[in-house]
Protein backbone atom coordinates (compact mmCIF):
# COMPACT_ATOMS: atom_id res chain seq x y z
CA UNK A 1 0.00 0.00 0.00
CA UNK A 2 2.54 2.93 -1.08
CA UNK A 3 0.68 4.92 -3.53
CA UNK A 4 -2.89 5.94 -1.99
CA UNK A 5 -6.05 7.66 -3.69
CA UNK A 6 -7.54 9.61 -0.37
CA UNK A 7 -10.67 11.00 -1.43
CA UNK A 8 -12.36 13.60 0.78
CA UNK A 9 -8.50 13.73 2.30
CA UNK A 10 -8.71 17.61 2.92
CA UNK A 11 -11.94 17.30 4.91
CA UNK A 12 -11.75 16.36 9.23
CA UNK A 13 -11.43 12.15 8.96
CA UNK A 14 -9.76 12.44 5.47
CA UNK A 15 -7.41 15.05 6.58
CA UNK A 16 -6.49 13.21 10.02
CA UNK A 17 -6.12 10.36 8.33
CA UNK A 18 -3.32 11.46 5.91
CA UNK A 19 -1.45 13.77 9.11
CA UNK A 20 -1.70 9.50 10.16
CA UNK A 21 -0.07 7.94 7.68
CA UNK A 22 2.54 10.78 7.65
CA UNK A 23 3.68 10.52 10.86
CA UNK A 24 3.32 6.20 10.98
CA UNK A 25 3.81 4.86 7.84
CA UNK A 26 6.04 5.62 4.26
CA UNK A 27 2.76 6.06 1.85
CA UNK A 28 2.51 8.57 -1.02
CA UNK A 29 -0.92 10.28 -0.77
CA UNK A 30 -3.01 11.85 -3.95
CA UNK A 31 -5.63 13.79 -1.95
CA UNK A 32 -9.07 13.71 -4.01
CA UNK A 33 -11.56 16.71 -3.12
CA UNK A 34 -13.82 19.11 -4.04
CA UNK A 35 -12.77 21.81 -1.52
CA UNK A 36 -16.72 21.82 -0.48
CA UNK A 37 -17.13 24.28 2.21
CA UNK A 38 -16.50 21.39 4.78
CA UNK A 39 -12.72 21.49 3.54
CA UNK A 40 -10.15 23.22 4.38
CA UNK A 41 -6.46 23.54 2.00
CA UNK A 42 -5.09 24.19 5.30
CA UNK A 43 -6.10 21.35 7.04
CA UNK A 44 -3.13 19.53 4.72
CA UNK A 45 -0.49 22.55 5.76
CA UNK A 46 3.07 21.61 6.75
CA UNK A 47 3.02 18.31 5.15
CA UNK A 48 5.98 16.89 3.34
CA UNK A 49 5.18 18.11 -0.78
CA UNK A 50 7.27 14.90 -2.04
CA UNK A 51 4.80 12.65 -0.39
CA UNK A 52 1.79 14.94 -0.40
CA UNK A 53 -0.32 15.82 -3.49
CA UNK A 54 -3.67 17.91 -3.49
CA UNK A 55 -5.90 16.67 -6.73
CA UNK A 56 -9.16 19.28 -6.82
CA UNK A 57 -12.00 17.08 -8.49
CA UNK A 58 -15.72 15.76 -7.85
CA UNK A 59 -15.78 12.00 -7.27
CA UNK A 60 -18.95 12.00 -9.03
CA UNK A 61 -17.00 12.74 -12.51
CA UNK A 62 -15.46 9.43 -13.53
CA UNK A 63 -13.29 11.52 -16.66
CA UNK A 64 -11.10 12.66 -13.30
CA UNK A 65 -11.89 9.88 -10.99
CA UNK A 66 -10.69 6.81 -13.84
CA UNK A 67 -7.10 7.99 -14.49
CA UNK A 68 -6.69 8.69 -11.08
CA UNK A 69 -7.60 5.37 -9.35
CA UNK A 70 -5.29 3.45 -12.26
CA UNK A 71 -2.22 4.79 -11.19
CA UNK A 72 -2.53 4.03 -7.43
CA UNK A 73 -1.96 0.34 -5.29
CA UNK A 74 -5.37 1.53 -3.14
CA UNK A 75 -8.55 4.03 -3.09
CA UNK A 76 -9.34 5.11 0.51
CA UNK A 77 -12.91 7.02 0.23
CA UNK A 78 -13.85 9.57 2.86
CA UNK A 79 -15.64 12.06 0.69
CA UNK A 80 -18.82 12.23 1.27
CA UNK A 81 -21.62 15.45 2.17
CA UNK A 82 -21.40 14.62 6.27
CA UNK A 83 -23.60 16.85 8.19
CA UNK A 84 -27.35 15.43 9.29
CA UNK A 85 -28.96 18.91 9.86
CA UNK A 86 -27.58 19.96 6.12
CA UNK A 87 -29.43 16.82 4.61
CA UNK A 88 -32.88 17.54 6.12
CA UNK A 89 -32.45 21.53 4.67
CA UNK A 90 -31.43 20.52 1.32
CA UNK A 91 -30.49 16.35 0.27
CA UNK A 92 -29.61 16.48 -3.16
CA UNK A 93 -25.75 16.94 -2.69
CA UNK A 94 -26.19 13.62 -0.53
CA UNK A 95 -27.69 11.89 -2.96
CA UNK A 96 -24.89 13.12 -5.90
CA UNK A 97 -21.67 12.81 -4.05
CA UNK A 98 -22.93 9.62 -1.14
CA UNK A 99 -24.16 7.83 -4.03
CA UNK A 100 -23.41 8.56 -7.10
CA UNK A 101 -19.66 9.40 -6.30
CA UNK A 102 -19.27 6.09 -4.46
CA UNK A 103 -20.93 4.09 -7.82
CA UNK A 104 -18.37 6.37 -9.79
CA UNK A 105 -15.67 5.39 -7.58
CA UNK A 106 -16.41 1.68 -7.94
CA UNK A 107 -16.58 1.43 -11.62
CA UNK A 108 -13.08 2.63 -11.74
CA UNK A 109 -11.70 0.19 -8.76
CA UNK A 110 -13.82 -2.30 -10.98
CA UNK A 111 -12.30 -1.02 -14.09
CA UNK A 112 -8.69 -1.05 -12.36
CA UNK A 113 -8.69 -3.72 -10.28
CA UNK A 114 -7.56 -1.37 -7.29
CA UNK A 115 -8.63 -2.37 -3.68
CA UNK A 116 -10.79 -0.32 -1.94
CA UNK A 117 -11.29 0.75 1.46
CA UNK A 118 -15.14 2.77 1.58
CA UNK A 119 -15.33 4.54 5.22
CA UNK A 120 -19.09 4.82 6.29
CA UNK A 121 -21.15 5.50 9.49
CA UNK A 122 -22.37 3.54 12.36
CA UNK A 123 -25.81 5.90 11.48
CA UNK A 124 -27.12 3.35 8.59
CA UNK A 125 -27.90 1.02 11.59
CA UNK A 126 -30.61 3.76 13.30
CA UNK A 127 -30.91 4.13 16.56
CA UNK A 128 -30.93 2.23 19.48
CA UNK A 129 -33.05 2.69 23.01
CA UNK A 130 -31.01 4.62 25.88
CA UNK A 131 -31.38 1.11 28.02
CA UNK A 132 -31.00 -0.94 24.99
CA UNK A 133 -28.12 -3.30 26.55
CA UNK A 134 -27.12 -4.21 22.70
CA UNK A 135 -24.68 -2.36 20.93
CA UNK A 136 -24.50 -2.03 16.73
CA UNK A 137 -22.48 -5.24 15.74
CA UNK A 138 -21.91 -6.43 12.20
CA UNK A 139 -24.74 -8.13 11.62
CA UNK A 140 -27.40 -5.66 12.77
CA UNK A 141 -30.34 -5.13 9.97
CA UNK A 142 -29.81 -1.08 8.36
CA UNK A 143 -32.28 1.42 9.37
CA UNK A 144 -31.22 4.75 8.46
CA UNK A 145 -33.00 7.60 9.53
CA UNK A 146 -31.82 10.92 7.99
CA UNK A 147 -31.26 11.43 4.18
CA UNK A 148 -27.53 11.40 5.08
CA UNK A 149 -27.61 8.14 6.85
CA UNK A 150 -29.76 6.89 4.37
CA UNK A 151 -27.39 7.72 1.45
CA UNK A 152 -24.58 6.09 3.24
CA UNK A 153 -26.80 2.81 3.79
CA UNK A 154 -27.25 2.79 0.16
CA UNK A 155 -23.38 3.72 -0.61
CA UNK A 156 -22.47 0.48 1.91
CA UNK A 157 -25.19 -1.63 -0.40
CA UNK A 158 -23.45 -0.72 -3.99
CA UNK A 159 -19.98 -1.57 -2.11
CA UNK A 160 -21.33 -4.84 -1.22
CA UNK A 161 -23.24 -5.74 -4.78
CA UNK A 162 -19.91 -4.28 -6.39
CA UNK A 163 -17.68 -7.08 -4.19
CA UNK A 164 -20.34 -9.61 -4.91
CA UNK A 165 -21.42 -9.31 -8.27
CA UNK A 166 -18.22 -7.96 -9.98
CA UNK A 167 -15.60 -9.52 -7.40
CA UNK A 168 -14.32 -5.62 -6.40
CA UNK A 169 -11.74 -6.28 -3.92
CA UNK A 170 -13.54 -4.10 -0.93
CA UNK A 171 -13.67 -3.49 2.30
CA UNK A 172 -15.96 -1.43 4.52
CA UNK A 173 -15.79 0.33 7.85
CA UNK A 174 -19.05 1.80 10.05
CA UNK A 175 -17.35 3.94 12.25
CA UNK A 176 -19.24 5.91 15.84
CA UNK A 177 -18.87 9.90 15.93
CA UNK A 178 -15.91 11.31 15.68
CA UNK A 179 -14.28 13.98 17.58
CA UNK A 180 -10.59 15.98 17.47
CA UNK A 181 -8.81 18.86 15.44
CA UNK A 182 -9.84 19.81 11.91
CA UNK A 183 -13.58 19.36 12.64
CA UNK A 184 -15.99 21.99 10.58
CA UNK A 185 -17.13 23.85 13.69
CA UNK A 186 -21.06 23.05 12.15
CA UNK A 187 -20.76 19.65 14.33
CA UNK A 188 -21.32 19.52 17.99
CA UNK A 189 -18.17 19.29 19.69
CA UNK A 190 -16.84 22.13 17.62
CA UNK A 191 -19.80 24.26 17.79
CA UNK A 192 -19.96 24.54 21.46
CA UNK A 193 -16.10 24.67 22.13
CA UNK A 194 -15.94 27.80 19.99
CA UNK A 195 -19.36 29.61 21.09
CA UNK A 196 -17.75 29.35 24.46
CA UNK A 197 -14.33 30.75 23.09
CA UNK A 198 -16.42 33.46 21.69
CA UNK A 199 -18.17 34.31 24.65
CA UNK A 200 -21.05 32.55 23.56
CA UNK A 201 -23.73 29.37 25.00
CA UNK A 202 -23.68 25.94 24.10
CA UNK A 203 -26.55 24.59 21.92
CA UNK A 204 -27.97 21.89 22.92
CA UNK A 205 -30.83 19.91 20.52
CA UNK A 206 -34.05 18.81 22.80
CA UNK A 207 -32.86 18.05 26.22
CA UNK A 208 -29.23 16.76 25.18
CA UNK A 209 -30.36 12.87 26.76
CA UNK A 210 -29.40 11.54 22.88
CA UNK A 211 -26.10 9.65 23.45
CA UNK A 212 -23.13 9.33 21.07
CA UNK A 213 -20.36 6.63 20.61
CA UNK A 214 -17.16 9.30 20.62
CA UNK A 215 -13.87 8.16 19.00
CA UNK A 216 -10.84 10.48 18.67
CA UNK A 217 -9.94 10.79 14.72
CA UNK A 218 -6.83 9.61 15.33
CA UNK A 219 -7.73 6.20 16.51
CA UNK A 220 -10.80 6.23 13.54
CA UNK A 221 -7.06 6.72 11.43
CA UNK A 222 -5.44 3.92 12.74
CA UNK A 223 -8.46 1.68 12.24
CA UNK A 224 -8.95 2.03 8.92
CA UNK A 225 -4.91 1.84 7.67
CA UNK A 226 -5.15 -2.02 9.92
CA UNK A 227 -8.64 -2.72 7.95
CA UNK A 228 -6.71 -1.49 4.43
CA UNK A 229 -3.49 -3.25 5.29
CA UNK A 230 -5.03 -6.70 7.46
CA UNK A 231 -8.56 -6.98 6.88
CA UNK A 232 -10.58 -9.06 4.60
CA UNK A 233 -12.17 -8.69 0.69
CA UNK A 234 -15.60 -8.43 1.13
CA UNK A 235 -15.43 -7.68 5.11
CA UNK A 236 -17.70 -4.54 6.73
CA UNK A 237 -15.27 -4.14 10.55
CA UNK A 238 -17.19 -1.52 12.94
CA UNK A 239 -15.00 0.79 14.61
CA UNK A 240 -15.40 2.31 18.26
CA UNK A 241 -13.55 3.04 21.48
CA UNK A 242 -16.54 2.82 24.04
CA UNK A 243 -16.94 6.31 24.43
CA UNK A 244 -20.86 6.40 25.13
CA UNK A 245 -21.86 10.17 26.29
CA UNK A 246 -25.05 12.21 26.19
CA UNK A 247 -24.48 15.12 24.72
CA UNK A 248 -25.88 16.90 28.28
CA UNK A 249 -22.69 15.54 29.74
CA UNK A 250 -20.55 16.51 26.87
CA UNK A 251 -21.28 20.46 26.90
CA UNK A 252 -20.95 20.02 30.92
CA UNK A 253 -17.48 18.47 29.95
CA UNK A 254 -16.82 21.72 28.18
CA UNK A 255 -17.77 24.21 30.18
CA UNK A 256 -15.93 22.69 33.11
CA UNK A 257 -12.84 22.64 31.29
CA UNK A 258 -13.52 26.66 30.58
CA UNK A 259 -13.92 27.08 34.69
CA UNK A 260 -17.88 28.09 33.75
CA UNK A 261 -20.98 27.20 35.70
CA UNK A 262 -22.78 23.54 34.19
CA UNK A 263 -26.15 25.17 33.40
CA UNK A 264 -24.57 27.64 31.20
CA UNK A 265 -25.89 26.70 28.12
CA UNK A 266 -29.04 26.92 26.56
CA UNK A 267 -32.04 24.50 25.14
CA UNK A 268 -32.95 24.88 21.30
CA UNK A 269 -34.90 23.47 19.01
CA UNK A 270 -34.31 19.67 18.55
CA UNK A 271 -33.67 18.27 15.33
CA UNK A 272 -36.26 16.34 13.64
CA UNK A 273 -36.50 12.32 13.17
CA UNK A 274 -32.67 13.06 16.32
CA UNK A 275 -31.64 9.60 16.31
CA UNK A 276 -31.62 8.87 20.30
CA UNK A 277 -28.54 7.03 20.63
CA UNK A 278 -25.28 5.12 18.72
CA UNK A 279 -23.58 2.42 20.18
CA UNK A 280 -20.76 0.34 18.85
CA UNK A 281 -19.29 -3.10 19.39
CA UNK A 282 -16.09 -3.02 17.69
CA UNK A 283 -14.89 -6.73 18.91
CA UNK A 284 -14.52 -8.47 15.38
CA UNK A 285 -11.75 -5.85 14.13
CA UNK A 286 -10.29 -5.93 18.36
CA UNK A 287 -10.09 -9.69 17.79
CA UNK A 288 -9.40 -10.19 14.46
CA UNK A 289 -7.17 -7.74 13.20
CA UNK A 290 -5.76 -6.88 17.01
CA UNK A 291 -6.61 -3.36 16.52
CA UNK A 292 -7.30 -1.21 19.86
CA UNK A 293 -7.78 2.55 20.51
CA UNK A 294 -4.81 4.58 21.97
CA UNK A 295 -7.45 7.55 23.46
CA UNK A 296 -8.87 5.35 26.34
CA UNK A 297 -9.70 8.93 28.18
CA UNK A 298 -12.76 10.41 26.33
CA UNK A 299 -12.47 13.38 28.53
CA UNK A 300 -8.57 13.84 28.07
CA UNK A 301 -9.08 13.60 24.08
CA UNK A 302 -12.08 16.45 24.51
CA UNK A 303 -9.55 18.17 26.85
CA UNK A 304 -6.85 18.41 24.16
CA UNK A 305 -9.31 19.10 21.21
CA UNK A 306 -10.59 22.48 23.49
CA UNK A 307 -6.81 23.16 23.27
CA UNK A 308 -6.53 22.76 19.61
CA UNK A 309 -9.32 24.95 18.74
CA UNK A 310 -8.21 27.61 21.23
CA UNK A 311 -4.67 27.71 19.64
CA UNK A 312 -5.98 27.26 16.03
CA UNK A 313 -8.67 30.98 16.14
CA UNK A 314 -7.38 31.25 12.25
CA UNK A 315 -8.50 28.01 11.19
CA UNK A 316 -12.16 28.45 12.10
CA UNK A 317 -13.04 32.07 12.89
CA UNK A 318 -13.29 33.06 9.06
CA UNK A 319 -16.50 30.47 9.30
CA UNK A 320 -17.84 31.29 12.98
CA UNK A 321 -20.36 34.09 11.68
CA UNK A 322 -21.82 31.91 8.80
CA UNK A 323 -22.42 28.79 10.70
CA UNK A 324 -23.96 30.73 13.31
CA UNK A 325 -26.53 32.68 11.57
CA UNK A 326 -27.53 29.77 9.42
CA UNK A 327 -28.42 28.13 12.59
CA UNK A 328 -29.95 31.12 14.40
CA UNK A 329 -32.28 30.97 11.05
CA UNK A 330 -33.35 27.48 12.28
CA UNK A 331 -34.20 28.07 16.14
CA UNK A 332 -30.94 25.95 17.21
P1 LIG B 1 -16.26 16.27 6.18
O1 LIG B 1 -17.57 16.87 5.75
O2 LIG B 1 -15.45 16.98 7.20
O3 LIG B 1 -15.32 16.07 4.91
C1 LIG B 1 -15.80 15.58 3.69
C2 LIG B 1 -14.78 15.91 2.61
O4 LIG B 1 -15.27 15.37 1.36
C3 LIG B 1 -14.57 17.41 2.39
O5 LIG B 1 -13.20 17.69 2.29
C4 LIG B 1 -15.29 17.69 1.07
O6 LIG B 1 -14.72 18.76 0.32
C5 LIG B 1 -15.11 16.35 0.36
N1 LIG B 1 -16.14 16.18 -0.68
C6 LIG B 1 -17.50 16.33 -0.52
N2 LIG B 1 -18.10 16.10 -1.71
C7 LIG B 1 -17.12 15.76 -2.59
C8 LIG B 1 -17.13 15.39 -3.96
N3 LIG B 1 -18.29 15.32 -4.65
N4 LIG B 1 -15.96 15.09 -4.55
C9 LIG B 1 -14.80 15.17 -3.85
N5 LIG B 1 -14.73 15.53 -2.57
C10 LIG B 1 -15.88 15.82 -1.94
O7 LIG B 1 -16.61 14.80 6.63
P2 LIG B 1 -15.92 13.87 7.73
O8 LIG B 1 -16.60 14.08 9.02
O9 LIG B 1 -14.46 14.00 7.62
O10 LIG B 1 -16.38 12.43 7.20
C11 LIG B 1 -15.55 11.69 6.31
C12 LIG B 1 -16.18 10.34 6.05
O11 LIG B 1 -16.31 9.62 7.27
C13 LIG B 1 -17.59 10.41 5.46
O12 LIG B 1 -17.73 9.39 4.50
C14 LIG B 1 -18.50 10.18 6.65
O13 LIG B 1 -19.72 9.61 6.25
C15 LIG B 1 -17.65 9.21 7.46
N6 LIG B 1 -17.91 9.20 8.92
C16 LIG B 1 -17.85 10.38 9.63
C17 LIG B 1 -18.02 10.34 11.02
C18 LIG B 1 -17.94 11.60 11.86
O14 LIG B 1 -18.16 11.52 13.07
N7 LIG B 1 -17.62 12.75 11.30
C19 LIG B 1 -18.26 9.12 11.65
C20 LIG B 1 -18.32 7.95 10.89
C21 LIG B 1 -18.11 8.02 9.52
O1 LIG C 1 -25.47 22.39 18.06
C1 LIG C 1 -25.70 21.20 18.20
N1 LIG C 1 -26.32 20.76 19.32
C2 LIG C 1 -26.62 19.46 19.55
O2 LIG C 1 -27.19 19.12 20.60
C3 LIG C 1 -25.33 20.23 17.20
C4 LIG C 1 -24.63 20.65 15.93
C5 LIG C 1 -25.62 18.90 17.45
N2 LIG C 1 -26.26 18.52 18.59
C6 LIG C 1 -26.49 17.09 18.86
C7 LIG C 1 -27.07 16.26 17.72
C8 LIG C 1 -26.46 14.90 17.98
O3 LIG C 1 -27.21 14.22 18.96
O4 LIG C 1 -25.19 16.53 19.10
C9 LIG C 1 -25.08 15.20 18.57
C10 LIG C 1 -23.96 15.15 17.55
O5 LIG C 1 -24.35 15.93 16.42
P1 LIG C 1 -23.44 16.05 15.10
O6 LIG C 1 -22.10 16.57 15.45
O7 LIG C 1 -24.24 16.77 14.07
O8 LIG C 1 -23.22 14.51 14.73
P2 LIG C 1 -24.23 13.30 14.33
O9 LIG C 1 -25.50 13.81 13.76
O10 LIG C 1 -24.27 12.36 15.48
O11 LIG C 1 -23.38 12.65 13.10
C11 LIG C 1 -21.94 12.53 13.20
O12 LIG C 1 -21.57 11.21 13.51
C12 LIG C 1 -21.80 10.24 12.54
C13 LIG C 1 -21.27 12.96 11.89
O13 LIG C 1 -21.66 14.30 11.58
C14 LIG C 1 -21.65 12.02 10.77
O14 LIG C 1 -20.93 12.38 9.58
C15 LIG C 1 -21.25 10.62 11.18
O15 LIG C 1 -21.68 9.71 10.21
Amino acid sequence: MHRLLVTGGAGFIGSNFVHHLMAHTDAHVTVLDKLTYAASRESLAGLPADRVELVVGDIADAGVVEPLVAVHDAVVHFAAESHNDNSLDDPAPFIRTNLVGTFTILEAVRKAGTRLHHVSTDEVYGDLELDDPQRFTEATPYNPSSPYSASKAGSDHLVRAWVRSFGVHATISNCSNNYGPWQHIEKFIPRQITNVIDGGRPKLYGAGLNVRDWIHADDHSSAVWTILNEGRAGETYLVGADGEQNNLDVVQMILRHFGLPEDDFEHVTDRAGHDLRYAIDSTKLRSELGWQPAYGDFEAGLADTIEWYREHQDWWRPHKQATEASYAAKGQ
